[in-house]
C-alpha cells in the first residue's frame, strides 16, 4: 500500500534564507534575516517543506547548500553571471522597481533584459515543479517572479500556487508603460490567490487586468476571471515577528546616546524610494525654522548598502554624502554635529536598542510597498515612548493611523511634524504607541502567513472544483 506523504509547503523567493559565500576556508552557509525568513521558516522547520531560491552565487560541480540537520530542503537555482546582470540588476531593479514606485522615468527598458527574465523564472518554475507533489502549496514571492506562476502552472495544474508582492502595484496610467505589461498580469494570474499588502494596490491591478487583457472583474469580491479559471485577489498587510523584536529590545544594552541628547533616527535600504535627501532637507528646514532645535537634537540615519551595481544607486550615495557634509558644515558647531550618517549594516540586538533609546523614528519613503522599519520601532518601544513620523506614501500608513503622518515631497510639512513630534506631552505620546503596539502586537508576522497560507488552500480548492465542472 502506498502511503501519501503530508502536503508540503514550498516557499519561491529569488533569495534563499541561506547564502553561499566562497571565503578562504572554501565554501561556508550564511544565514539571511529579514521578513520572508522569519515568517516561513518557523512553519517550513515545524512541518517540512522547501525553500527554492538563488543563492547568490553559482554552484560549483558537487557543491551544495544542503546540511544534514536541516529540518527542510532548500533547492538552489543556478544563474549565470550574466543573467544577473539582465534578470536581476536589469528587468527587476532597473525596469520594475522603479514603475512600480511610480517613478517611471527613472527606469530602462531593454528586450534582452527581459528575455534573461523569462529565461530565469521558467527555471525557478521547472525547479520548483521537480520538487513538488499534487497538493503541495506553492507561495511565490515578489516582483523577481511574476512569470513563474504560470509557467509553474503548466507543470502543475491542480496545486495550490499564491503569489505575494512585497512592493506597490502602480495605477494603470503608470503601469501601461511597461512594454511586457499584459505578459506579466497573465504571469501572476497562474496563481490561484494574489496577495498585496494594501487594498489601493489590489484596486490598481484589478484595473490593469481589466483594461489591459479585458478581464471579467468582480472588484467586491476580489475576483479575476482570466483565461477560463478564476483568480482571488487580496490585501495581507505585512507584520513584523513582534514578540522577537520586543524582547531583544528588553534585553539590549543601551545605545549610548548622553541623556541631555534628542535623537530623530532613520533607517534604510540606501535606496532612491526612500526619500533619504528630502528627509535631509526637511531635517535642515527644521534646523532653520527652529533654532530652539539646534545643539539639542541629532539625526542619526542609517543605510544599509544596496544595489551598488546599478548606477542610480551609486549616484544616490554620492547626492547623499554631499548633502549630510553640507548641512552638517552649515549647523554644527565645536561640541555638535546634527548629522550622524552611517553607511553599513549593523546587528539586530544593537537596531533594537536605538529603535528603544530614539525620541523619533523618521520613516519617509516617497513610496513603499509596507515599510518595515516603522513596526520594528514600534515594537522596540518598550520605555518612554517616542514618536513615529511616517509617509502616507508607504503601505503602512494604511494602517498605523496613530503616527504623524507627512507628505514626504512636502519639506515644511516634515519639518513641522517633527517639531511637533519632539514637543509632544508624554500623555499623547504614550497613547499614540499603545494603540500602534497593540495592532502590531497582534497583525504580527506569524498570523499573516498563516491567513495568506490558509486563503491560497480555500482559493485553490474552489478553481478545482471549477476546472472539474467546466471539463465535465
Ligand atoms: P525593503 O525595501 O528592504 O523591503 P523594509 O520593509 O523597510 O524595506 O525592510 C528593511 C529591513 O532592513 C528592515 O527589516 C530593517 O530592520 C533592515 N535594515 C535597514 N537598515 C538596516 C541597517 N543599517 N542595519 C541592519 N538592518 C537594517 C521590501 C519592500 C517593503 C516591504 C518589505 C517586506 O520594499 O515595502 O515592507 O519588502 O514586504
Amino acid at each position: 500500500m502506498s502511503t501519501r506523504r503530508k502536503a508540503l509547503l514550498v516557499t519561491v523567493s529569488n533569495r534563499l534564507p541561506v547564502t553561499l559565500r566562497r571565503g578562504a576556508r572554501g565554501p561556508e552557509r550564511v544565514r539571511s534575516s529579514g521578513g520572508l525568513v522569519a515568517a516561513f521558516e518557523p512553519m517550513l522547520e515545524h512541518r517540512g517543506g522547501v525553500w527554492v531560491g538563488w543563492p547568490g552565487l553559482e554552484l560549483r560541480p558537487g557543491e551544495s547548500l544542503s546540511e544534514p540537520d536541516d529540518l527542510y530542503q532548500i533547492k538552489p537555482v543556478g544563474i549565470t553571471k550574466s543573467e544577473v546582470r539582465g534578470y536581476y540588476h536589469g528587468f527587476s531593479n532597473r525596469t520594475l522597481w522603479p514603475v512600480f514606485h511610480t517613478l517611471p522615468g527613472r527606469a530602462s527598458f531593454d528586450m534582452a533584459d527581459w528575455e534573461s527574465y523569462e529565461r530565469v523564472n521558467q527555471r525557478f518554475a521547472d525547479v520548483t515543479a521537480n520538487a513538488i507533489d499534487p497538493g503541495d502549496l506553492v507561495l511565490v514571492n515578489d516582483y523577481h517572479l511574476m512569470l513563474a506562476p504560470a509557467q509553474l502552472r503548466h507543470a502543475a495544474p491542480t496545486n495550490p500556487i499564491g503569489f505575494f508582492l512585497h512592493i506597490p502595484f502602480p495605477p494603470y496610467d503608470v503601469y501601461r508603460v511597461l512594454p511586457w505589461g499584459r505578459n506579466l498580469l497573465r504571469g501572476v494570474l497562474g496563481a490561484d490567490l494574489i496577495g498585496f499588502h494594501v487594498s489601493g494596490y489590489v484596486r490598481n491591478f484589478v484595473d490593469c487586468v481589466q483594461q489591459l487583457l479585458g478581464a471579467r472583474v468582480d472588484r467586491r469580491s476580489g475576483l479575476v476571471e482570466h483565461d477560463g479559471r478564476t483568480v482571488r485577489v487580496a490585501a495581507f498587510p505585512l507584520g513584523i515577528d513582534f514578540p522577537h523584536f520586543e524582547s531583544l529590545a528588553r534585553s539590549a544594552p543601551e545605545a549610548g546616546f548622553s541623556s541631555d541628547e534628542r535623537v530623530i533616527l532613520g533607517v534604510d535600504r540606501l535606496d532612491y524610494t526612500k526619500g533619504i535627501p528630502e528627509r535631509l532637507t526637511a531635517f535642515a528646514h527644521l534646523l532653520e525654522t527652529h533654532p530652539e532645535h539646534r545643539q539639542r537634537i541629532t539625526f542619526l540615519q542609517l543605510a544599509v548598502p544596496s544595489r551598488a551595481e546599478v548606477t542610480e544607486y551609486r549616484k544616490l550615495k554620492r547626492e547623499i554624502d554631499e548633502l549630510v557634509g553640507q548641512i552638517n558644515g552649515r549647523f554644527s558647531s565645536a561640541t555638535w554635529t546634527p548629522i550622524h550618517y552611517l553607511y553599513r549594516s549593523i546587528p539586530q540586538d544593537r537596531l533594537a536598542a536605538l529603535y528603544r533609546d530614539a525620541d523619533v523614528a523618521l520613516v519617509t519613503p516617497l513610496r513603499d510597498g509596507m515599510n518595515l522599519v516603522a513596526k520594528e520601532f514600534v515594537a522596540c518601544q518598550v520605555d518612554d515612548p517616542g514618536v513615529l513620523v511616517l509617509s502616507r506614501m508607504a503601505g503602512a500608513a494604511e494602517t498605523m493611523t496613530e503616527a504623524l503622518l507627512v507628505n514626504p515631497y512636502d519639506v515644511d510639512d516634515t519639518a513641522a511634524k517633527l517639531h511637533r513630534a519632539l514637543s509632544m506631552p508624554l500623555a499623547e505620546r504614550r497613547s499614540r504607541m499603545k494603540q500602534l503596539r497593540q495592532r502590531e502586537a497582534t497583525s504580527n508576522v506569524h498570523a499573516w502567513a498563516r491567513k495568506l497560507i490558509a486563503r491560497i488552500r480555500e482559493a485553490a480548492k474552489d478553481s478545482n472544483r471549477e476546472r472539474r465542472w467546466n471539463t465535465r
